[in-house]
């Protein structure tokens, strides 16, 4: 494609979308300067109009753990879309994709297919509100969970607050209904339960943070969450969208050992396409329609050729394949050496920090030096890299990036 052809492509998707983007960060706005058109992908690698090679970590921001146009999955969807439908009732898909997120996930005794990840964290949320009775709901500062209403806020101090909107269009009623606690904080946590008594409904958290920039659960975080909810009567809702199924093949829960009310998925179990779940002990789930008063639907939720793509990806992730991301994971972390920043890693999830220690937390992790992210960000372009283009997001490493591209990025990296 010419130069002139790339050019008109930007100016058409300018007058089209808001932004000239259908999702925000693929505008650039946080690093500055035009997003490359890529048109191809294949394992690690991007290619943009003019045939320039990028090693990938966005990875559809979490979906590829498998890297691009996967053999396997690219053929499932295609089998699965010359058998036509959706079909309007349930089909064998949806059962065995529902079958293995459950194999890999106990807690996820019933589920429910959905169309993406926000949809999951609402519905979630609608589902704790009934079963408890409860109005209110603890996020933490920092967490994004979907653009749902009540998901949208920002924190006040960061500590136990009541919050306000950070999105036009969401109403402060709506969001004071959100209480926004600190990430590894105990105590901020503790402090919302008493002061709203038989009022949370529910806690909701990453598991890992990653919308923050990659930030670890402290030792006992996640544990001491399960205890205050149980100690509230409230429910406890991983939000597991990022780290299911890829810290871990049973998710974070399965490598932290704590298990949550509720669960929600989506991006590495629909390969790629758009989808979401929700999950959880089946006495809660069964109170979703229409088995039970809360309702939820969706048009296109279980598609057959999303539920394929989801399962020839699970299908995929061996422990072996794990061990393998592990190991070109952690030589990515132990090779990252860039002035005046830091590693932060939890699996194949992992971000550069530009500042001197790991955050624990968003005040910390805001308090990076942005601007030394923006210049990185782009001499890695420059250097055939495409990061996320955000301090607050996560690199994502899959099981195409071998020994031979983590060694192409370290080499980028050294500039
Ligand atoms: P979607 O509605 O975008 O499918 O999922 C929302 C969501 C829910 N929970 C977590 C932990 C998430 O990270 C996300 C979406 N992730 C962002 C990237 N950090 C999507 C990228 C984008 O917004 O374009």
């Amino acid at each position: 494609m010419t130069v002139a052809a790339s050019l008109d492509w930007r100016d058409r998707a300018a007058r089209l979308f808001p932004g000239g983007v259908n999702s925000p960060v693929r505008a650039y706005q946080a690093v500055g300067g035009e997003p490359p058109l890529l048109l191809r992908g294949k394992g690690p690698f991007v290619w943009d109009e003019a045939g320039r090679r990028y090693v990938d970590y966005v990875g559809a921001f979490g979906p590829l753990l498998l890297g691009h146009a996967n053999h396997a999955v690219a053929e499932a969807i295609a089998t699965a879309a010359a058998l036509g439908g959706p079909f309007g009732v349930t089909g064998p898909g949806e059962v065995r994709l529902a079958e293995m997120i459950r194999a890999r996930m106990p807690s996820v005794e019933r589920v429910r297919f959905v169309n993406r990840g926000t949809e999951a964290a609402m519905s979630a949320l609608r589902v704790a509100r009934a079963a408890t009775g409860r109005e209110l709901i603890v996020k933490f500062d920092g967490a994004y969970h979907g653009h749902a209403d009540s998901l949208l806020v920002a924190a006040g101090s960061g500590a136990a607050t009541l919050s306000v909107p950070d999105s036009a269009g969401v109403t402060r009623s709506v969001a004071a209904q959100t209480l926004v606690a600190t990430y590894n904080d105990l105590a901020s946590v503790e402090a919302l339960l008493q002061s709203h008594p038989r009022q949370v409904a529910a806690v909701i958290v990453e598991p890992v943070a990653a919308n923050m920039g990659v930030v670890a659960p402290l030792a006992g975080f996640l544990a001491g969450l399960r205890e205050l909810t149980t100690r509230a009567g409230a429910l406890l809702i991983f939000d597991e969208v990022i780290t299911g199924f890829r810290v871990a093949p049973g998710g974070a829960q399965e490598l932290y050992g704590v298990r949550p009310d509720l669960t929600v998925l989506g991006k590495i179990i629909g390969g790629g396409l758009p989808v979401g779940a929700y999950g959880g002990r089946a006495q809660l789930m069964d109170l979703v329609a229409p088995s039970g008063p809360v309702y939820q639907a969706g048009t296109l939720s279980g598609h057959p050729v999303v539920m394929a793509a989801g399962e020839a990806t699970l299908a995929q992730l061996t422990p072996d394949v794990y061990v393998k991301i592990e190991e070109q994971s952690a030589r990515l972390e132990a090779g990252l050496r860039v002035d005046g920043a830091c590693v932060a890693r939890v699996g194949s999830l992992l971000t550069l920090f530009f500042r001197e220690q790991q955050p624990r937390n968003f005040s910390e992790a805001k308090a990076s030096e942005t601007r030394g992210f923006a210049r990185f960000f782009h001499s890695m372009l420059d250097a055939g890299v495409v990061l996320p283009p955000s301090q607050f997001e996560a690199w994502f490493v899959s099981a195409a990036h071998d020994s031979s591209v983590i060694d192409a990025t370290l080499e980028a990296a050294r500039g």
